[in-house]
């Protein structure tokens, strides 16, 4: 049967979260918003949708990248249908009510211009009760710096996609050292070819390996912080 014939609705979810793969690796948009409207008119949360349909899709996306099977006008057509099945959740995923925590900058460095992980990271931070700026992609440290001066944020979170741009993420910290305003903020950094070695190398104070862990982290520091400033 061609892919038109398929009734999403008539799925189980297993078969419907399959064919949810396979219109994202095919830049479905209109298919992948549908998916999701099912799947959470079925009573699965934001959050299983988003980890089981789309995440999961874009890994298989990266795979078939990787290996030369797909190329960048495809992968941007993925991106797209991720983006639109995002919207959907995203409003679900940042009405969760939870009391107000501190305010994270947020951007991908300079060179970069991946932004799906970073978008995901600000929504689950605005669920969990941060104030989130975002400042888009391609961010050289001009752009931190002035977004610093500006909102007086807690928390700097740098997004790097790619081996070529993750270095940049120390020059933005150096330069934060240089200033002498290294200590006055929470820097997290994350991205797929990161890790915690990374990230202690150039000096950040965690590594998000997802967007799950980044919000828990970054309560978890804030709380330390404020812990320290009251001298307990
Ligand atoms: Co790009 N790309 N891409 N790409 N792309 C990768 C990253 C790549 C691994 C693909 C591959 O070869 N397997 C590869 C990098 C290889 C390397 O550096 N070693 C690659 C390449 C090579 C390129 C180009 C150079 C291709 C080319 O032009 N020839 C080019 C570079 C453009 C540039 O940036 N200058 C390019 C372009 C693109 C598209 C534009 C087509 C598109 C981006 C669209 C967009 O973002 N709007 C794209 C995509 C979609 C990908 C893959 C397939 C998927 C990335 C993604 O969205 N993942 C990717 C393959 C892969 O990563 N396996 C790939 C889903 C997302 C939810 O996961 O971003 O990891 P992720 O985010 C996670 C965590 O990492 C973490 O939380 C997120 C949510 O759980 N996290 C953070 C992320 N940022 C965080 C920040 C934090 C905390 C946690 O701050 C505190």
């Amino acid at each position: 049967m061609a892919d038109d014939d398929i009734i999403l609705a008539n799925l189980d979810d297993a078969a419907l979260v399959e064919q949810m793969h396979q219109d994202l690796y095919d830049g479905l948009k209109d298919e992948v918003v549908e998916g999701v409207n099912i799947l959470l008119a079925r009573g699965w949360t934001p959050y299983k949708t988003l980890t089981e349909s789309l995440v999961e899709g874009m890994r298989i996306v990266g795979i078939d990248f990787r290996d030369g099977i797909l190329f960048v006008p495809e992968v941007l057509l993925a991106a797209n249908a991720m983006k639109a099945g995002m919207a959907v959740l995203r409003p679900l995923l940042i009405a969760s009510g939870a009391p107000r925590q501190g305010r994270i900058v947020i951007g991908t460095v300079k060179g970069d211009i991946h932004d799906i992980g970073k978008n995901l990271v600000g929504m689950m931070m605005e669920g969990a009760g941060f104030e989130v700026i975002d400042l888009g992609i391609n961010n050289g440290v001009e752009k931190y710096l002035a977004a610093i001066e500006e909102h007086k944020p807690d928390i700097i979170g740098m997004s790097a996609l790619l081996t070529t741009t993750m270095p940049y993420m120390k020059v933005v910290i150096d330069t934060l050292k240089e200033k002498g305003m290294r200590d006055d903020f929470i820097v997290m950094v994350g991205g797929a070819p990161l890790n915690e070695d990374f990230a202690k190398a150039v000096g950040a104070d965690a590594y998000g390996r997802d967007a799950a862990v980044t919000v828990e982290l970054a309560k978890d520091l804030l709380m330390r912080k404020h812990n320290q400033r009251m001298g307990t």
